[in-house]
């Protein structure tokens, strides 16, 4: 019997994803592949993880219990969403343990937006509206990707976002119907916002190095820049309905390509934030180091526990 070579592999790999086929664990893939969706969905969980951290700053500071009951469901629904794209990763004979060593050294990424403060209750808000919304139209792509897992998890993911982003739209809303202090407050968080959510979606077609292959595999179903763009779309409108003045002189809607145009993004600050030196990329490691240091004694538990339910297994 023909044994297929590795490009004849390759071949009817690139075949199955052609035709619309999904990807599952067990199903042979190019190493490459592998190694594409462990680094963009390890990445992705370890956003989610370290996302809860400028919202969980705002917990003991939430203005009534309805918004502190909010905010608490939200900030552990992205622990929750971490650990089921740590889970799907793991499909892809990853340790969890090498990526939560990759994160504390400082090898992978995670999302350039967690690296902004929140300076006030306005910036849950914009957390919720903004960043949620960004998440929502790249996610919602990411659930039509190719390998199972990743795509299954994405729904389920979407909906908790979509509260979310509502209840973060609700927050800013409101502010917006208060005192020309709380209005001015709601401003300056969505002056603040708007640049670092538009970075949220990678750098421009033209300087995305791993676009290419993830588009070919339909790991990303759409380019970063047409995400973006989606985004400003549909974004636009609502802050104009509350009325919020997006920062950007030159956006302008253009009746021709019925799309937002939008100015220059400025890179720079984009490529130093994920190099390490934004404003709190110190802060956030630090704090991610310290939970796990601190968090040592219930792995020890668990597995003392594992270990001890597999004892009496045995025996029985
Ligand atoms: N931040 O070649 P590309 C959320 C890196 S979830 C940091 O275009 P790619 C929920 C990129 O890794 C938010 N690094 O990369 C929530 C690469 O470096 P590498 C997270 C970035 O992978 C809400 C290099 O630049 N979502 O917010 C960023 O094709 C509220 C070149 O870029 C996901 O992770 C960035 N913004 O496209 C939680 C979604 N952009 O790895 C709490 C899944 C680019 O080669 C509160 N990921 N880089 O060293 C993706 O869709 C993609 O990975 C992109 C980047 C679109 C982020």
């Amino acid at each position: 019997m023909h044994t297929p070579t590795e490009q004849e592999r390759e071949t009817e790999f690139q075949a199955r994803i052609d035709r619309g086929e999904m990807i599952e664990p067990k199903d042979w893939m190019p190493e490459r592949y592998r190694k594409q969706l462990i680094r963009m969905m390890s990445q992705h969980a370890h956003s989610e993880v370290v996302g809860m951290l400028p919202e969980g700053n705002w917990i003991t500071r939430a203005p009534s219990l309805r918004r502190k009951a909010v905010l608490l469901a939200k900030v552990q629904d992205e622990g929750g969403h971490g650990l089921y794209i740590y889970c799907g990763t793991e499909t892809l004979d990853v340790s969890r343990e090498q990526m939560i060593d990759d994160l504390l050294s400082g090898k992978a990424k995670y999302s350039s937006i967690f690296n902004y403060p929140t300076q006030t209750w306005a910036d849950i808000g914009a957390i919720g509206w903004l960043v949620d919304g960004a998440a929502i139209v790249n996610q919602t792509a990411l659930a039509k990707c190719s390998y199972g897992p990743y795509s299954r998890a994405m729904v389920r993911i979407c909906k908790e976002e979509n509260f979310h982003h509502k209840q973060g739209y609700e927050i800013l809303a409101t502010l917006m119907k208060g005192t020309p202090e709380q209005r001015a407050m709601a401003q300056d968080s969505m002056n603040r916002w708007w640049w670092p959510s538009l970075m949220m979606f990678g750098p421009s077609d033209k300087d995305s190095p791993n676009s290419g292959e993830l588009m070919r595999w339909k790991v990303k179903r759409h380019s970063n820049d047409d995400l973006r763009q989606r985004f400003i779309d549909r974004t636009v409108p609502q802050a104009e309905n509350i009325g919020l003045k997006v920062p950007d002189a030159d956006l302008k809607f253009n009746p021709e390509t019925k799309h937002y145009n939008h100015g220059e993004i400025d890179w720079a600050e984009f490529y130093n934030v994920i190099k390490g030196n934004g404003i709190c990329n110190r802060e956030r490691l630090k704090a991610r180091r310290e939970a796990h240091q601190q968090g040592a004694w219930v792995r020890e538990a668990a597995e003392a526990f594992a270990a001890k339910h597999k004892e009496n297994m045995i025996a029985a």
